[in-house]
């Protein structure tokens, strides 16, 4: 019997609850009508005389230490739980900090963007990603037998040929155009698909930014003057401009535009390539076909258009030299633009 008192002593010293629900159990199994204690109790009634005294003594301070045990238990965890809940309820303690997000930098550049061109009077317009050959092909000039029509170049959504993803953002133009007469000034972000290989120059995904403006008398010098603006509002008031004679399918003339390298100001570097020049973008004045196409009137109206790449210009702007960064959302690379507004 002694063992027995010794050994539930020792489980009442070390018995440590993971839970409240465990001390409640702890003092049924122990001091409870059917609990242990109670058994020794009763085993103590057959105890010899002599031993009693003893026996006696030991099973009181057992019953003792038991329910001082079990009191201390409850208010530890009482304390706990008041704790917790006038911590719930204190409306002074100061607030678990939110982390704010950033821009992606191509929604930082394509916002500066379109404020620049807000500013000469351009309206944002939007359009279907999703669109069909007149709108991307068609009624942009593209003859039948354009390379652009090819399955290589452009992604059909299933067998209907009349189903693609936009090459380009002319299509939001084309639009316009079809919906409203001259005068017409938008300009018109958005995303691009083109079936190419990913590289540290192309993606398959991109984001290009195109302006429209059509009224009588548009001129040539009107679209260099426009494009200079634009240049020295995002490169910098030194920038210069140059423009070299292209060809698109839906501009004539057409231009491809250069401005000063802004990185070793024109004197030539690895950026530039020793050039002194970077491409941005081509332009051109609206050829009557498309006008005509469009329902405008090219006796009447004339307009210039241009288009760029919003990848490239912030290539260029911030000094990135692979475009696959944009689209991998790699914190250490995002976090650089936080300041940028
Ligand atoms: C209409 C009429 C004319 C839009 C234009 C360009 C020149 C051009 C490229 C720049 C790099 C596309 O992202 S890129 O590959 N764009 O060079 N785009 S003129 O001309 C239009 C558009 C719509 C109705």
């Amino acid at each position: 019997m002694k063992d027995k008192i010794n050994e539930l002593l020792e489980r009442v010293e070390n018995f440590r609850p993971k839970a409240v629900a465990e001390i409640e159990d702890f003092r049924v199994r122990i001091l409870g009508r059917k609990g242990e204690l109670t058994a020794l109790m009763e085993e103590f009634k057959s105890v010899a005389p002599e031993l009693k005294r003893e026996f006696g003594q030991k099973l009181n301070e057992l019953k003792r230490r038991a329910q001082e045990r079990v009191a201390a238990l409850r208010a530890e965890a009482e304390q706990a739980a008041g704790e917790a809940s006038s911590q719930i309820a204190d409306m002074s303690r100061p607030g678990s900090e939110e982390e704010l997000g950033s821009r992606h930098p191509i929604s930082l550049v394509r916002n500066q963007i379109v404020e620049v061109f807000a500013r000469l009077g351009y309206t944002v317009a939007d359009g279907p990603e999703i669109e069909d050959d007149w709108h991307v092909f068609s009624a942009l000039n593209f003859p039948p037998e354009h390379p652009a029509r090819d399955m290589q170049d452009t992604f059909f959504i299933g067998k209907n040929p009349d189903v693609l993803l936009r090459t380009h953002t002319s299509s939001i133009q084309v639009r316009t155009m079809e919906r409203q007469q001259p005068p017409i000034r938008v300009i018109c972000p958005g995303r691009v698909f083109r079936n190419e290989a990913i590289s540290y120059r192309a993606h398959c995904i991109f984001h290009q930014i195109e302006g429209l403006y059509i009224d009588e008398g548009v001129s040539f010098a009107d679209m260099k003057q426009s494009i200079l603006y634009f240049a020295k509002e995002i490169f910098g008031e030194e920038t210069t401009i140059r423009m070299r004679p292209s060809y698109f399918p839906f501009t004539e003339p057409s231009a491809e535009v250069d401005v000063s390298c802004n990185l070793c100001g024109g004197k030539g570097c690895n950026v530039c390539k020793g050039t002194g020049w970077l491409e941005i973008m081509g332009c051109g004045m609206v050829d009557p076909n498309v006008l005509e196409a469009c329902g405008i009137d090219s006796k009447r109206y004339s307009g210039f258009a241009f288009g760029m790449g919003v990848e490239r210009i912030a290539m260029l702007k911030y000094g990135v030299r692979d475009l696959r960064l944009y689209f991998e959302n790699d914190v250490r690379f995002l976090r650089q633009f936080e300041s940028a507004l």
